[in-house]
């Protein structure tokens, strides 16, 4: 479930053909052999990138081919080499071989280069067959071809974002409006057992948000499902806090958004210095307007800004979507450079 896979046929430039060619020139009697290389096809090379944290973007790109190398020419004129590509993937990717299931490569550090499929080899021209008793060489080379590969990707997916609140807050209705995920959702507490992951995709970038089974008071001590899934959110760089300010809830949206606060602490893991947006969810339902308004007032004072949504009618989803790719420092900052 927090594996993203994919499977990319790649295939680098094939090398060029060496030439065959004599020199023909004026005043000089006996021209010999000039048939240049071929040039060496492109190579596919891959490169750890920190910009990216799905393998999304080889779902609608499966298939990556590098320039061939040109032939070579006469006068001694070698072919140009082809241009290689350099294929983005997230830093954490392995690559596997597809067919085989061999482990080819694990990217660790971003940067990282990897040459996953070499070009071929220029051929040689006749320049290069030349002996003294062979004057006039006619072989030269074909290109060779350049590897071509079926490669399986997979990522661990590491989320950027998790969802927390209480059990019905709407967290797995909310993750089911802005991804492609499709949890369970239910008109009754602890729906969701098992935590799941979205990718959301915000411009050209993406996100991955995680849907945890709700939080209740005391579930440090094991009440309800507990806090052991808060783990998956521990290495998210912000949480959304969902509280839902209709009625059906029979609690008090403030009381609930501290009882909340309460369990993060306790969990620690730094779960409570981290940014957070504090979100009221179901607001086509919410009568009254005052308890937005102490729930807006509560998240303030603690700091944190304040969004309202209703993942029903639509309401506040696509501010609240640029808010978290706004709040995440990396893409942020992207967001400002282009
Ligand atoms: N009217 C309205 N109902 C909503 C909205 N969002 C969620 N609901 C309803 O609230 C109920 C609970 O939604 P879930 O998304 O399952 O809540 P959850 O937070 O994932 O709950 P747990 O998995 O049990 O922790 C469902 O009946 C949803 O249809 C909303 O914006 N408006
Ligand atoms: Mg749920």
């Amino acid at each position: 479930m927090f594996i993203d896979e994919v499977k990319i046929r790649v295939k680098a430039g094939d090398g060029g053909n060496g030439c065959l060619a004599f020199r023909r020139e004026k005043f000089v009697p006996r021209g010999g052999p000039s048939g240049g290389d071929g040039g060496r096809g492109g190579d596919i090379v891959m490169v750890a990138s920190n910009h990216y944290n799905t393998l999304l973007h080889f779902r609608f790109n499966p298939e990556h081919t590098a320039e061939r190398g040109r032939h070579g020419e006469g006068s001694q004129r070698t072919g140009r080499e082809g241009k290689s590509i350099d294929l983005p993937v997230p830093v954490g990717t392995t690559v596997y071989d597809a067919e085989t299931g061999d482990l080819i490569h694990d990217f660790t550090k971003a940067g990282e280069r990897f040459t996953i499929a070499k070009g071929g080899r220029g051929g040689r021209g006749n320049q290069h067959f030349a002996t003294s008793t062979h004057q006039a060489p006619t072989e030269h080379e074909p290109g060779r071809p350049g590897e071509e590969k079926q490669l399986k990707l997979e990522l661990k997916l590491l989320a950027d974002v998790g969802l927390v609140g209480f059990p019905n807050a709407g967290k797995s209705t909310l993750i089911s409006r802005i991804s492609a995920a499709r949890p369970k959702i239910a008109d009754y507490p602890f729906t969701t057992l098992e935590p799941n992951l979205g990718v959301v995709s915000v411009d050209d970038r993406t996100l991955v948000v995680a849907d945890i089974p709700g939080l209740i008071e005391g579930a440090h001590l094991g009440h309800g499902l507990g806090i052991q899934f808060l783990r998956h959110v521990e290495r998210t760089k912000l949480l959304i806090h969902l509280v839902d300010v209709s009625e059906m809830s029979g609690r008090d949206p403030v009381n609930d958004f501290h009882v909340v606060m309460e369990e993060l602490a306790s969990f620690d893991h730094g779960l409570s210095e981290k940014p957070m947006l504090v979100v009221a969810s179901k607001i086509d339902v919410a009568q009254d307007p005052a308890r937005v308004a102490a729930l807006n007032e509560a998240a303030s004072q603690a700091g944190y800004p304040f969004y309202k949504i209703s993942s029903v009618t639509s309401e506040g989803i696509e501010q609240l979507k640029y808010a978290m790719a706004h709040n995440i420092p990396e893409l942020a900052e992207e967001t400002v450079e282009r």
